[in-house]
């Protein structure tokens, strides 16, 4: 009798953890109904955007929309490659060789496809430029978060320099000179060094900073899958660590990986940070034709609502 009793007791625990699922599923799928119209209303509602996402790509988006304090006066430039024509020059500055692709899609949409000829550094051709909608000075900040797709096919190897150039921030003297890139570049396949990506800023005292260890390689430069890759940049001349507002963060699936405080991401005080460069220029030229894939740009001065598991300010993934 005491045996039936814990049974019945039993089952009726088994099925309250039963019930508490579906209660959850419930509430997520309002949530999620909720999160698509938010989306399309934001697509359609701004011009920032440079392509309006059709519907059908918006409910199967990878996150939600970035969301930003209301009252914050910052500028946010997106690119998702969805409205264009396969095999058309995609919109980016200095990217000749980019196109729209469907030859893997992140969501059912259009890609940035990034091609390189053998031999060749490929500036104007390789990459692509996204200029700030206006320049960031000591004080501001800029995030930019996108997906990536590198095939396995793809050799990164650098002859001269050992690194590949990927995510470079510009920035200028305020005379209009070349004040030194913030410069992430990726680690050459069989590399010998201890690192996956590595950081300098171009200038006075310029020197490397590694980043992440090479056995980490695969997962955070995994290839024949996209994965997402956020950066957050404060602007100026004196790091963070000496008392000064410069970082430079780096995320790998919503993964801090770099807390960068002790870089100087101005030389100057009074320099300005002016522009994004995707890749652009391979030292030493590229081993051979090669193509990797860029999607869902999102680059924005704003500080985002959604913080990461730290407490820091970044786009990661919205719900
Ligand atoms: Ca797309």
């Amino acid at each position: 009798m005491i045996l039936f009793h814990r049974a019945g007791h039993w089952a009726i625990i088994i099925f309250s953890l039963l019930l508490v699922p579906i209660v959850f599923n419930s509430c997520g799928g309002y949530e999620s109904a909720d999160i698509s119209s938010k989306i399309q209303e934001s697509s359609s509602s701004t011009n920032e955007t440079d392509q309006t996402t059709p519907p059908s790509g918006s409910e199967t988006a990878p996150s939600g929309e970035p969301e930003f304090s209301p009252d914050d006066q910052g500028w946010l430039v997106q690119r998702n490659f969805n409205q264009g024509t396969e095999g058309e020059k995609v919109e980016l500055g200095a990217g000749g060789s980019s196109r729209y692709s469907y030859d893997v899609s992140l969501d059912g949409s259009m890609a940035a496809k990034m091609s390189i000829r053998a031999g060749e550094t490929a500036f104007g051709q390789w990459g692509g430029i996204l200029n700030f909608d206006s320049p960031l000075t000591q004080g501001d900040k800029v995030w930019i978060q996108f997906y990536i797709y590198i095939p396995s096919s793809f050799i990164i190897e650098t002859p001269t320099n050992g690194s590949l150039k990927f995510i470079r921030i510009r920035t200028q003297t305020s005379g209009g000179q070349n004040g030194g890139y913030n410069d992430l570049q990726m680690m050459d396949d069989n590399t010998g060094s201890n690192a996956v990506y590595r950081y300098i800023k171009e200038g006075p005292g310029a020197r490397w900073t590694s980043v992440a260890q090479a056995n980490q390689r695969s997962m955070l430069l995994p290839r024949d899958r996209w994965f997402k890759v956020e950066v957050a940049l404060s602007f100026d001349n004196v790091p963070t660590s000496d008392g000064g507002k410069s970082y430079f963060r780096m995320w790998v699936d919503d993964n801090l990986i770099w807390n960068g405080l002790d870089v100087n991401t101005l030389s100057r005080p009074d320099d300005l940070a002016t522009a994004l460069y995707l890749f652009t220029y391979w030292n030493g030229g590229a081993p051979q034709d090669q193509s990797l894939y860029i999607d869902n740009i999102i680059m924005t001065s704003k500080v985002p609502s959604n913080t990461d598991n730290q407490g820091h300010a970044f786009i990661g993934s919205p719900q």
